[in-house]
């Protein structure tokens, strides 16, 4: 069994999310709730650190700064969670980053998108990612955040 050397942070975790996931919990409560992304993003922080994790967080509108911010995860972190929002279903370049990042991933979703509307169906990013989480709110962001974790340990330990 590998012996984890251990101070509390030893891995890094970065969460992202897209475009207008800043608007959360202030419009359409009846499809995203009426949790903040202030609220999701404090309580990722607090698992994170239940998990021995170091959790950051980033909101864009801007398909360009997440992918910016997926080259620059590159060596700096250990898992990477992402709720590309709408570009889930169009972008190539999130897509390509995430492929070329080379970091265990989680693709999260607070809806469950098969129940919506079919241009919602397709993901751009579901082959490229170890695991995917959707259809729980807020639950999702935590849910995902734990099996972050676990691959990033996994993955730390293999090393
Ligand atoms: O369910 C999800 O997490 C989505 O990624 C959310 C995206 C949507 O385009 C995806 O199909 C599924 C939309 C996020 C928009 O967030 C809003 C927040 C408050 C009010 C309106 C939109």
């Amino acid at each position: 069994m590998a012996v984890r050397k251990g101070h509390t942070h030893d891995r890094r975790i970065l969460v992202l999310h897209g475009p207008n996931l800043n608007l959360l919990g202030e419009r359409e409560p009846e499809i995203y709730g009426r949790v903040t992304l202030h609220q999701i993003d404090a309580e990722l922080r607090r698992l994170g650190e239940e998990l021995g994790a170091a959790v950051d967080t980033f909101q864009s509108n801007s398909e360009g700064a997440l992918v910016d911010r997926i080259q620059a995860a590159r060596g700096q972190y250990q898992a990477l969670v992402i709720n590309p929002a709408a570009y889930t279903h169009t972008s190539v370049a999130i897509r390509d980053a995430i492929q070329m990042l080379g970091i265990p991933v989680v693709e999260v979703h607070l809806s469950n998108v098969y129940r919506r509307e079919p241009f919602r169906h397709h993901s751009t990013i579901a082959d490229v990612v170890d695991g995917r989480i959707m259809g729980f709110g807020p639950n999702s962001y935590y849910l995902a955040l734990r099996a972050a974790a676990a691959l990033a340990g996994a993955r730390g330990e293999e090393q």
